[in-house]
């Protein structure tokens, strides 16, 4: 079994990453060949600051490794260290449509937070789909906001496994049961996410403890006083339920359970805990991973050079197929 993943080096991670992101990343290692790949070429879809982007690399690299990934078991890379990435979007771009590409929520959605629209924000699931193909993937764990473009990566290597025979297994997505869309904490119909709403939106890995238990406290809340979940009707306390879940791993009846009877008040009060004791731990591990760039480094060139080697039939078989002369 063949698992990939990525994650944007960009802004500060949320706990929607980590319950879309990181926390299935080191549950899924455990299923077979994993590569987790820091995708710095996306970051550049967006106007970006280069020091940012810098730091962000490894910030992202030593919070992967501080959230559980084994680097002996799994590759964890640095997407720009491995140009077959770059070469398999173009290649991919050739097999993708104009029309497919603009129907794409996530571009709709950034495209009008910019002034400037980018071409690399609109071919960004074409980047997205190589970088999965790339390794023969089987399953791919992500939230539910990438489902619209794993849907596309699985139509276009469709597509080119038509027109130019077999060159890539078709992926398929593993969402969280619970936590696979984590909302925003004021506005808990909008997803939580590092671009859009507010600060006090968004419980951040790095938020200190008293910060995550002010902003759990002062999230909106629904009318009525039953810890029940219901999307339609209680849309902030389903979200926080499903929280409860990510930091415990309760299930959703479980956490209804358990605080049948109680207010919103203690319910809260109780979510606030539990995510700090989650994170307590995870800001250990990466404050000490993050004080060591070189060893961090280090790590991140082994995981290159095993996906250099890993990826390379893959782009070689889809030059070769599609007519591409090579050298001799
Ligand atoms: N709210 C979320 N709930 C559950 N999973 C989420 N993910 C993102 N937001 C949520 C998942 O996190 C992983 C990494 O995503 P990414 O690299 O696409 O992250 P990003 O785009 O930098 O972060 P955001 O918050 O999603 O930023 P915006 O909204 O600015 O694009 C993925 O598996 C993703 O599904």
């Amino acid at each position: 079994m063949k698992v990939f993943s990525g994650i944007q080096p960009t802004g500060e991670p949320h706990i929607g990453n980590y319950s879309g992101g990181f926390r299935q990343y080191a549950a899924t290692q455990e299923q077979g060949e994993a590569y987790f790949c820091i995708v710095d070429l996306h970051a550049i879809t967006v106007g970006h600051d280069p020091k940012e982007l810098y730091d962000g690399t490894l910030d992202i690299g030593a919070m992967l490794f501080a959230t559980g990934l084994d680097p002996e078991r799994s590759t964890v890379f640095v997407q720009s260290h491995v140009t077959a990435h770059a070469e398999a979007a173009w290649l991919l771009g050739s097999v993708t449509s104009f029309g497919e590409l603009r129907r794409m929520t996530q571009f709709k959605e950034k495209a009008d937070q910019q002034e400037f629209v980018s071409a690399a924000l609109f071919g960004y699931p074409t980047l997205m789909a190589g970088d999965i193909l790339l390794y023969q993937t089987d399953i791919v764990p992500i939230g539910d906001d990438q489902r619209q473009h794993l849907e596309l990566t699985r139509d276009v290597a469709e597509r080119f496994n038509q027109r130019f025979g077999e060159t890539f297994r078709i992926p398929d997505g593993v969402y969280p049961e619970a936590g696979a869309r984590v909302m925003d904490l004021q506005e808990p119909t909008k997803k939580m996410s590092k671009s859009f709403g507010t600060e006090a939106g968004k419980v951040l890995l790095m938020d200190d403890a008293d910060t995550i238990r002010r902003k759990v406290k002062r999230a909106v809340a629904d009318s009525g006083r039953e810890v029940r979940h219901d999307l339609d009707e209680k849309p902030g306390i389903s979200n926080l339920i499903e929280l409860m879940t990510v930091a415990t791993g309760e299930t959703i009846q479980e956490v209804e359970a358990r605080f049948d009877g109680h207010g919103y008040g203690d319910f809260k009060e109780a979510v606030g805990e539990a995510l700090v004791a989650l994170l307590t731990p995870i800001q250990e591990r990466y404050r000490e991973l993050r004080s060591d760039p070189a060893e961090l480094g280090r790590l991140l060139a082994i995981g290159a050079d095993k996906a250099r080697e890993a990826s390379a039939p893959t782009l070689e078989a889809m030059y070769e197929r599609m007519g591409f002369a090579q050298p001799s």
